[in-house]
């Protein structure tokens, strides 16, 4: 009975290397364009209370439609769940890269999208997270990618973004957990003749 007990140990402790969703440390924060603030707050792990007022120093602001935002996360990540807090009034635009060169849509913000009426306006895809701040509207399927942006799209021209956190687990080229479990299959089996002889 050992040596099961042996196998099982190593065939659990091989299933949870596969790793799992959580807060994704932002390597890098750029931006393009003029902005006013500073890109730290942007992950700082300090999201503006809802309502918060767009200019507040809590917040990265800006003008117009030409500004966007850079996240770098440092490698590949399986991307689960995003939470953001914008300006109420604003369409924004989310989207992942893999290489900082083309990008794809994640998810888009339409103006008077959450459940704030005047400022800034918390907003998660996580629906384990508060009715008040999950949104059902800007769910997505898990992407893999590296790179994330923000951009505003349309509104009244002022725009602002208080915290970007994103979450899932990284990308690593472990075996998917089929093979894997057709791999603890033959152990074990392996084990069993071991066991009869
Ligand atoms: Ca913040
Ligand atoms: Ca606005």
């Amino acid at each position: 009975m050992k040596k099961i007990t042996l196998v099982l140990t190593l065939v659990l402790s091989m299933l949870s290397t596969v790793s799992h969703a959580g807060l994704i440390t932002i390597t890098d924060i750029s931006a393009t364009g003029s902005y006013n603030g500073n890109l730290a707050v942007l992950n700082n792990g300090i999201v503006p209370g809802e309502g918060t007022g767009w200019t507040n120093p809590v917040n990265v602001h800006w003008y117009g439609t030409q500004t966007f935002f850079t996240f770098d996360l440092g490698s590949l990540y399986n991307i689960d769940d995003i939470l953001l807090s914008v300006d109420n009034n604003d369409g924004y635009a989310i989207s992942w890269s893999t290489d900082l060169s083309s990008f794809n849509t994640l998810f888009s913000i339409q103006s008077y999208w959450g459940n704030i009426g005047n400022g800034m306006d918390t907003m998660s895809t996580n629906s384990i997270d508060p009715s008040n701040i999950y949104l059902s509207n800007i769910e997505f399927s898990t992407v893999q990618a590296r790179y994330l942006r923000v951009a505003a799209t349309y509104g009244d021209n002022m725009n602002s973004l208080g915290e970007f956190q994103v979450f899932g687990s990284k990308a690593e080229s472990v075996p998917e957990p089929s093979s894997l479990a057709i791999f603890a299959l033959g152990l074990i089996a392996f084990a069993a003749r071991k066991i009869k002889k």
